[in-house]
């Protein structure tokens, strides 16, 4: 089991898609384990971004990501990281292939609706960065028999 950060950009929250773009998670059989509605501040934008802050794109980015409410979340599952950035797409929506979320819902490179962690690392990194340990709700779900068989290990 993997787990994997996400956040549903500003664009998302104000284009009403929050519901359905949470809804491509939990149709994979990801399970949502953490989720909080927030305001990023620039100082958690300048973390959170902090491999891009000497682009020239960075100014441009931190207003974007502070410019209104975004939902944080952790999503949990079999290799989490690699399947939400899959279910994601390419960065630039205009790029990602139909079918993927940002290639089904954004035409933009900075309005591209949803963040994910690119690897365990990050993963650690951006968990911690917007949640304390115990408001993580790791659980098993009922359903776990029904979305992969017990012996494809
Ligand atoms: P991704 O991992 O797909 O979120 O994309 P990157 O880490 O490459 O970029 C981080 C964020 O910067 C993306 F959400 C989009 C934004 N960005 C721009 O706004 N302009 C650029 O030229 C490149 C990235």
């Amino acid at each position: 089991m993997e787990r994997t950060f996400v956040l549903l950009k500003p664009d998302c929250i104000q284009r009403r898609l929050a519901g359905r773009i949470l809804a491509r998670f939990e149709d994979k059989g990801l399970n949502l384990i953490a989720m909080k509605m927030l305001k990023v501040t620039p100082e958690l934008s300048k973390q959170h971004y902090a491999e891009h802050l000497s682009k020239p794109f960075y100014p441009a980015l931190e207003s974007f990501i502070t410019g209104g409410p975004v939902v944080a979340c952790v999503v949990e599952g079999l290799e989490a990281i690699r399947v939400v950035r899959d279910l994601l797409g390419a960065t630039s929506g205009l790029k990602a292939t139909a079918g993927t979320i940002r290639g089904d819902f954004s035409s933009s490179r900075q309005m591209n609706l949803v963040h994910a962690s690119d690897g365990a690392e990050a993963a650690a990194r951006e968990i911690a960065l917007y949640f304390r340990p115990e408001e993580l709700c790791a659980y098993q779900p009922t359903l776990t028999p029904w979305f992969r068989a017990a012996d494809e290990g």
